[in-house]
């Protein structure tokens, strides 16, 4: 076995990627990717022996959470970027060692790699496998998957400016856990609530960050066709960076475009001032492959899901920046403040011809706590005259395998008088049905990206206020969600720290569960899969 890889939706016979993942990922990226988590578990157990304040710390504060998000699946393919990360990590390693004074360090905090070759020996010895135990091995890694995800959020909002540190000490505490043999089972189900109790504090914060800077999502209408300038397409989940294209690209002749999950960012009231912020082009991530094509102009990376491009003439428009990466593509860092230069990417954009129309019309999103709660009379109403009978959340992500047009078949014949509440790039699945409305509400509201997910969470709790119940799952909500990628994992555990019962998972459960650990997931919070969308439908409408 060269390599073993197991942590999203789409892994090999649905139990781990062995010889190349799925995603393209190949052998050398996956040990590396398994030697950089490594290095976060040891400078984890160092802040953690070493009681060390992370107020202290902020540079590896920032590093761990980098770290964490270049090894979110679809995020960076880039050996070299990987490799110059560990050496970074161990660096910072050492130095935080010699202020810590702690003594019986796990190897992973004492480790030395420098060269490929040693990294790569070392990375052996280290992946998801080199736990023994299937159970402890599903756990743990269920926890990192989570921190991953929260790494992911926690490093949007920290570039807005909004940090928590007591999020961070909870990742060391984490990471560190994950070496300890000492803990029992029990214990580590504990850990993995908590962990989906400082999710909803990460959400929660990037929500604050989002919505302090750019406004609250408001219900907006998102043109799906094209003009005729020549344009950049923008993807990923990072809304400063989009910023920072949109002031960069003013009065340039070059128009902005959002692909995947960044079209949420037509909601926020602040972007609506560019007249070259003109629509969304194509859908969810997987199908960049075409639309890429078709599109002309550069494309910015600046989060997952990054797809390996099938000709070099793509790839020579892809630029990476933040923790994406890919080999033999343009990286954007920032400067000490923040600041990227995007002028290359707007110099060849100029260069190049208009995208072509793919499709017309538009699409009606922003559909975020606010906005929801903003309209709570009416939806209360709704349901109250029995005009909504009840809510389907079917956030999460979208992916490429053939199983998932399940989820645009159930919105299609999910009865009339039933509204879907989503978040994420699951919603391509059916964000361009014409579903109609009830009473002026639309049958599907988007509240935004995957993190998103909290607004959600934020709106079933203000029902749950409204409606005057003790329980939030007696609210005429049910959840079918689907997963792909470490993000929905944090979601999932989110809504499960928040007393969320009976999710329906798909379109298949997790390969890193083992067969003791789903079966707590089914008993303690009736975790289950999904089936055929009619019997689905008929026992999520009983
Ligand atoms: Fe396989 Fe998914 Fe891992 Fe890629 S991220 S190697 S597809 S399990
Ligand atoms: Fe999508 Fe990759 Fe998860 Fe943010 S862009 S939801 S899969």
């Amino acid at each position: 076995m060269s390599m073993f890889c197991f942590q999203c939706q789409e892994t090999a016979k649905g139990t781990g990627c062995e010889i190349r993942g799925v995603c393209g990922k190949n052998e050398e990226v996956a040990k590396l990717q398994d030697l950089l988590i490594y290095t976060v578990k040891g400078v984890s157990q160092i802040v953690v022996k070493g009681n060390l304040n992370t107020e202290t710390i902020n540079d590896v504060n920032h590093e761990v959470l980098n770290s964490l998000f270049m090894t979110i699946t679809n995020a960076n393919f880039d050996d070299a970027a990987i490799e110059q990360q560990i050496k970074k990590m161990i660096s910072l390693r050492n130095e935080l060692k010699n202020v810590a004074k702690t003594d019986n360090l796990h190897d992973a905090a004492t480790f030395e790699a420098d060269t490929r070759t040693s990294m790569f020996e070392k990375a052996a010895s280290v992946g998801v496998l080199s736990t023994e135990d299937e159970d402890v091995r599903s756990l743990r890694e269920m926890i990192i998957y989570g921190i991953k995800g929260m790494a992911a959020y926690a490093e949007h909002a920290k570039n807005l400016g909004k940090e928590e540190l007591d999020i961070y000490t909870f990742i060391y505490d984490a990471m560190a856990a994950t070496l300890d043999d000492t803990l029992t089972a029990d214990e580590l189900v504990a850990l993995t609530l908590k962990t989906g109790e400082y999710g909803v504090k990460v959400m929660a914060l990037l929500d604050e960050a989002n919505t302090s800077k750019y406004g609250h999502p408001e219900i907006t209408t998102v043109d799906i066709g094209v003009k005729n300038n020549p344009a950049i397409l923008i993807s990923g989940h990072d809304l400063t960076d989009l910023e920072q294209l949109l002031e960069q690209t003013k009065d340039t002749g070059v128009d902005v475009y959002t692909h995947g999950e960044m079209l949420p960012a037509h909601y926020y009231p602040y972007f609506k001032k560019y007249n070259h912020f003109v629509g969304n082009y194509g859908n969810a991530w997987w199908k960049q492959v075409e639309e890429f094509e078709s599109f002309h102009g550069p494309i910015l990376f600046t989060t997952n899901c990054i797809v390996p491009p099938r000709s070099k003439e793509v790839q020579s428009r892809i630029f990476t920046t933040g923790a994406a990466g890919f080999p033999g593509c343009k990286h954007i860092t920032a400067d000490e403040n923040g600041k990227k230069d995007f002028s290359k990417i707007v110099e060849l954009a100029k260069t190049l011809p208009a995208p072509d129309e793919i499709e017309t019309g538009s699409i009606v999103g922003g559909f975020a706590h606010n906005q929801v709660i903003a309209l709570a009379d009416k939806v209360v109403d709704a349901v109250k005259s029995g005009a909504i009978k009840k809510f389907f959340v079917m956030a999460g992500c979208d992916g490429r395998m053939k199983s998932r047009e399940y989820y645009t078949e159930f919105a299609q014949k999910l009865p009339k008088d039933t509204v879907i509440l989503t978040a994420g790039c699951a919603k391509y699945r059916y964000n361009k049905l014409d579903l109609g409305d009830i009473g002026g509400i639309p049958r599907v509201l988007d509240a935004g990206q995957c993190n998103d997910s909290y607004s959600l969470a934020v709106i079933a709790l203000k029902l749950k206020e409204v409606f005057g119940l003790d329980n939030v799952n007696d609210l005429p909500i049910a959840y079918n969600i689907a997963w792909y990628e470490q993000k929905a994992v944090i979601v999932l555990l989110a809504l499960l720290y928040l007393g969320v019962k009976n999710i329906h998972l798909g379109p298949t459960l997790p390969g890193f569960l083992s067969p003791n650990v789903a079966k707590v997931l089914v008993e303690k919070f009736g975790i289950a899969g999904i089936g055929d969308v009619e019997s689905d439908i008929e026992l999520f409408m009983k």
